[in-house]
């Protein structure tokens, strides 16, 4: 039978049967053992080699990959899947369901500092908590990773342990249900099954949870980064669409599905089929539907306006049904009555208006209305495959669903507005802030989307930079600690080759979606190609010297981002950088009596004469406020690893994992962690934690606590090469200097505990 030895800090030795061989903290080791068995310290300690150390910076060799993956594969091996290097959690995701979740568990770390317990995720929500509640400063957790590597289930974890932990009442647990069921309604609207994750983030999100002086969360509020639009009319093959279309055609009653004219069968309908996999052996869409259903209830929305919402997504359906056919003249005309007259219902459209929309085009010219049909082959023609009408249904969709969606979040933000009922208007006292986006991405074909993940996530990365790198040397300095910098790969070069005003790709791309005439994907290929042909992350297949490089298409260019290679196809590109609806579409969506779609589409779309900025544009500026929101924050990172590309329990693929550790820098994040010092800890705390180790600070010590320190380190033999005592924290150079001290505690456990036993068999 397997069993672990506990040695809790009072000495004592608890022996319990490991339940899933997870540790619950640093103290628990396995031992293989009949219960009741005695357990020796040295097999104790053999156990604690098995399990890796949980803190990089303690690794001997530390600058070795080949000993960080060793580390990482030991604990992912004993289901530990979580690692600091220093206050950074590293992560690997699991595929499966560990039991280290539970009420029991978030006690545990509770008012707990980091080191006393177990790497967890719910530490570092702890910790950001701690200091928010006694710096009153706002927190942020910042939480990244490729796709599929458990950012998203981090971000709900967290969300969770507030939830449960934090002190409540009525109206808070109102709040704190609100919180947690904006998840499913966020997750229905804006996820989908991608080939790198069955449950794929396809917008940016970024929460911030607000609490009272008593530090009770009472209110939240949601920005959304660029959902992925597209995929609603196209999947990939192998994807799917939003998770809530399927939800609702397989949990959807049958009455309700009557009333939206659709039928139980996913294959129906054409933007459901494209990634020919409507059905995912891990998702249930039945119930999830039940979920979303009921959370939305719980977040506060009406009945009418859930009714007004599924009238737009089933119409966005029927839309992709819709067929064209040209007349004698070649001109488009709608084969689909049905389609059109459910549209018109749905949407509270006329439906002669609709359809004068979907096969003509309007244009102001000298104040004058121009209306043209449209020529089917022309159309054909112009945007090779598709045909434009059937193009403009597939704008409609989009931007409906774009719109809708921005729409969705609005609603969430006002059901979790703070509202203090004593003096209205007053702030919530501070902010703890998730920031949960898409990871990168890289497919075998890539877009305008991926483009813009993947710049989302360099912003990130160099934030993480430069906020790790800065915040460490700022601790060097305010300790008066001399230390020598790290070099490391900046990846400011890329995001400036991205959003450089003039230079930048989204620039020459806004300049292409500007230019009237012959503007095309081809000739925004070769802008990019003049202007920056020759830049040391930015490949086409034109070489340098005029040469053709052969290995690329013609219609491609190769970003080498941060975290690896990107072939990004520029089919697309302008269309959806310019993302505008078509003038009659846009009319008829402005006179809809779904009121949901009337807030979404409002008169001033119409009038206003101003061209709207573009998507790219847009995007960028808003990742730019999200980074000065971020900046203002005390920040905590979690990095999040896939173990592997099959979504497998158990299967460390190093070849991965090794390249994740690299792009994430997580070596250079440990050499700058260990630069001077492996290890710092503030007095106190050190104190607490050792002072049993020297009679003269045991059991109390009545002075300063550096001090106190000084006089622990003197009595344990701490060379001076060995440690610095800095203004408020003690800075240790070497693991191995820490070993030898935590190994004493150990053996000072052992014989206390020893010793008590002896004392109750004595009483016995
Ligand atoms: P992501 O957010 O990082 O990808 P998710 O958080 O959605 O990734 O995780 C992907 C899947 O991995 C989940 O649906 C779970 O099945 C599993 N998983 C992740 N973390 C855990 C965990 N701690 N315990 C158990 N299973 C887990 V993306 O949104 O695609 O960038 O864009
Ligand atoms: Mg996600």
């Amino acid at each position: 039978m397997e069993l672990k030895i506990h040695l809790v800090p009072t000495g004592e030795i608890v022996l319990t049967p490991s339940k899933d061989g997870g540790c619950c903290c640093t103290n628990c080791f396995k031992v293989v053992g009949s219960e009741g068995a005695r357990v020796t310290m040295e097999s104790a300690l053999t156990a604690r080699d098995r399990v890796g150390v949980q803190d990089f910076v303690l690794l001997e060799n530390f600058t070795s990959e080949a000993a960080f993956i060793d580390n990482l594969r030991k604990r992912f091996k004993e289901n530990l899947i979580y690692t600091y290097i220093g206050s950074v959690l590293v992560s690997v995701n699991p595929y499966k369901e560990l039991e280290i979740y539970s009420k029991q568990h978030m006690e545990r770390y509770r008012g707990v500092n980091f080191y006393e317990v177990s790497p967890h995720i719910y530490a570092v929500s702890d910790n950001s908590y701690r200091a928010m509640r006694t710096e009153r400063k706002d927190q942020c957790i910042l939480i990244s990773g490729e796709s599929g590597a458990g950012k998203t289930e981090a971000s709900k974890k967290i969300l969770q342990y507030y939830a449960v932990t934090c002190p409540a009442s009525d109206k808070v647990e109102t709040v704190k249900d609100r919180l947690l069921q904006s998840n499913p309604v966020l997750e229905a609207f804006g996820n989908a099954k991608t080939l790198r994750n069955d449950n794929s983030s396809r917008f940016g999100k970024y929460m911030d949870i607000q609490f009272d002086f008593k530090g009770a969360p009472v209110g939240g509020h949601i920005l959304n980064y660029l959902l992925e639009k597209s995929r609603v009319v196209h999947q990939n093959h192998g994807e799917r669409n939003f998770h809530v279309f399927y939800q609702l055609i397989e949990g959807g009653d049958d009455d309700l599905l009557r009333r939206l004219g659709l039928e139980r069968n996913a294959q129906q309908y054409q933007y459901l089929v494209k990634g020919n996999c409507p059905k995912v052996s891990s998702i249930n869409d039945k119930n999830e539907w039940k979920v979303v259903r009921k959370a939305l209830s719980v977040i506060g929305f009406s009945e009418d306006e859930v009714e007004e919402l599924l009238n737009i997504i089933a119409s966005v359906l029927h839309l992709g049904n819709v067929q064209f056919a040209g007349d004698e003249q070649g001109n488009a005309q709608i084969t689909t009555e049905t389609q059109i007259k459910y549209l018109a219902r749905l949407l509270g459209v006329e439906g002669a208006a609709l359809k004068e929309a979907l096969t003509h085009k309007k244009i102001i010219a000298k104040g004058e209305e121009l209306v043209s049909p449209l020529n089917l082959e022309q159309a054909a023609y112009a945007s090779l495959s598709l045909s434009l009408s059937p193009l403009k249904a597939v704008y409609a969709g989009t931007l409906v669903q774009g719109r809708t969606f921005s729409w969705l979040v609005s609603k969430i933000n006002e059901s979790l507005a703070y509202q203090d009922a004593e003096y209205p208007g007053r702030k919530s006292a501070a902010v703890i802030g998730l920031l949960d986006i898409y990871g990168f991405e890289v497919f075998q074909h890539n877009s305008f989307e991926q483009f813009c993940i993947n710049y989302c996530n360099e912003k990130l990365q160099q934030l993480f930079i430069e906020l790790t790198l800065k915040s460490e040397q700022e601790e060097y300095e305010a300790e008066g600690i001399t230390w020598e910098p790290v070099q490391f790969f900046n990846n400011k070069i890329i995001c400036d080759l991205v959003e450089e005003k003039f230079k930048g790709i989204i620039s020459i791309l806004d300049e292409e979606c500007l230019r009237p005439g012959d503007a095309s994907d081809l000739t925004f290929l070769e802008k990019l190609e003049d202007k920056l042909v020759g830049h040391a992350h930015f490949v086409t297949h034109k070489l340098a010297d005029g040469k053709t490089r052969k290995a690329m298409g013609r219609e491609e260019f190769r970003l080498l981002h941060y975290a690896g290679e990107v072939n990004y196809n520029v089919n697309g590109f302008l269309d959806k950088n310019n993302d505008l609806l078509f003038r009659n579409l846009k009319e008829a969506m402005c006179q809809s009596e779904n009121k949901i779609l009337n807030l979404c589409f409002d008169q001033s779309d119409l009038t206003d004469k101003k061209r709207p900025e573009t998507a790219a544009t847009q995007f960028k500026a808003s990742l730019a406020k999200l980074m000065e929101i971020l900046m203002s924050k005390e920040p905590s990172y979690v990095r999040c690893i896939k173990p592997n590309d099959a979504k497998q329990a158990a299967r460390f693929d190093e070849v991965l994992i090794r390249h994740q550790v690299k792009y994430l820098g997580l070596m250079e994040n440990l050499r700058v962690r260990r630069a001077g010092f492996a290890y710092r800890r503030k007095y106190e705390i050190f104190l607490q934690r050792y002072k049993s180790l020297c009679p003269g600070t045991w059991p109390h010590w009545n002075g300063r606590p550096a001090d106190g320190v000084a006089t622990l380190v003197k009595h344990l033999g701490y060379k001076p090469e060995e440690y610095k005592l800095g203004r408020s924290k003690i800075f240790i150079r070497f693991p191995k200097t820490l070993f030898a001290t935590e190994d004493a505690l150990e053996v000072r456990k052992h014989s206390l505990a020893t010793t008590l036993q002896a004392s109750w068999k004595g009483y016995s």
